[in-house]
């Protein structure tokens, strides 16, 4: 069960080094160097690390300064041959985007974010990512008063607009991938959920390089199943990057290790992305618990990985079991696959056509014995 670069296990920078500052409390870790955390993911059996621009080059450093954070990344890059599949800004931290981003209602603000953007896709594309992900952590309102919606998607529209023609006039291969999330830091955040996110990006210019990021933790604070959120992203071809983590409820985000909430549902995801045709990495945005050191930070990084490979390693003894594969066809699931209506059946064919109501009503669907396989499985209950 030791990962290899095969299983394309990726981390940002962010979830590792976070010093676990809390609203409440202060942090409880120290920094770790960029370089370090390539070198441990590596060892660990990571693919590669992921970025936002300030991870690695603190905000407000000067050109030459900048220069040296990024050459020193590359040097360990190059030593340990992780890769780095994905980049994104960071629009949230600083105080000049209290207010919003690229919805800001102060339009300096909006050109400063759409600056700040460009500068870090010409780092990730020298870097060889070619997904662009971007989460609006700030992109919202506390007050229904504070923020014309309508105004903000016309603006939100117009900067991934903008951004998609510099990544098409500069010749970069990056597509763009939203992140929804409901709230947290805002009271309320554009773009809450993979469907809304779905139908934002039909109305973009570019729309066919414009898919989404989606975060387990995220649409389960929404009350959301996550499952189903990822099914329907992939069915629309727009399941471009993943965030896997684990969150218990509709609560603040939590960013547990992935499996460390909802495992049942972790479970069927695992088994739905090694059997949904999704080929991409298979990220962890987590935050090591604020109660850990550094041994735990790693160990942690660790527990993610390995999860995954035992759900991935389950799942796949599940669809195996041939209890599992009679289950499945006594709940008729792979029927759902056959067409509703015969080729060219005419309307008089099909309202010919009797039903026993009666009968089909009282079809039971099996589906309690199906479930308890699996969470058997889940279990490591042997059949
Ligand atoms: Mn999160």
């Amino acid at each position: 069960m030791t990962p290899v670069k095969a299983d394309k296990f990726t981390f940002g920078l962010w979830t590792v080094g976070w010093q676990a500052r809390d609203p409440f409390g202060d942090a409880t870790r120290e920094a770790i160097d960029p370089v370090e955390t390539v070198h441990r993911l590596a060892e660990l059996g990571a693919y590669g690390v992921t970025f936002h621009d300030d991870d690695l080059i603190p905000f407000g450093s000067d050109e030459a300064a900048r220069q040296k954070h990024i050459e020193r990344f590359k040097a360990a890059l190059a030593e340990t041959g992780l890769v780095v599949p994905m980049a994104t800004t960071n629009l949230f931290t600083h105080p000049v985007f209290k207010e919003g981003a690229f919805t800001a209602n102060d339009r300096d603000v909006r050109r400063f974010a759409l600056r700040k953007v460009m500068r870090n896709l010409d780092l990730a594309a020298e870097l060889g990512a070619n997904t662009y992900v971007f989460w609006g952590g700030r992109e919202g309102s506390e007050s229904d008063a504070a923020k014309d919606v309508r105004a903000a998607l016309d603006r939100f529209k117009e900067g991934l607009d903008f951004l998609a023609q510099y990544c098409i006039d500069r010749g970069y291969d990056i597509r763009f991938a939203l992140e929804p999330k409901p709230n947290e830091p805002r009271g309320d955040i554009l773009l809450p959920t993979i469907g809304h996110a779905l139908a934002f990006i039909n109305s973009l210019e570019h729309s066919e390089m414009v898919g989404l990021n989606p975060e387990v933790g995220h649409e389960q604070m929404a009350g959301l199943n996550f499952v189903h959120g990822i099914a329907q992203a992939l069915w629309h071809g727009k399941l471009f990057h993943i965030d896997l983590n684990g969150q218990r409820g509709v609560k603040y985000d939590q960013d547990f290790v992935f499996g460390h909430g909802d495992v049942l549902n972790a479970f069927f995801l695992v088994d739905l992305l090694e059997t949904g045709g999704y080929e991409g990495p298979r990220h962890f945005d987590y935050k090591p618990l604020r109660t850990e050191d550094i041994t735990g930070v790693w160990a942690s990084a660790a527990a993610n990985m390995r999860t995954y490979l035992l759900l991935k390693e389950r799942a796949a003894a599940w669809r195996a079991d041939p209890r599992v594969v009679e289950a499945l066809a006594a709940s008729k699931v792979p029927e759902l696959s056959v067409p509703t209506l015969n080729p060219g059946e005419s309307y008089e064919e099909l309202m010919a056509e009797k039903s026993d109501v009666d009968a089909l009503a009282a079809r039971g669907s099996g589906i309690v014995h199906l479930n308890q396989l699996a969470v058997e499985h889940l279990m490591g209950v042997k059949p």
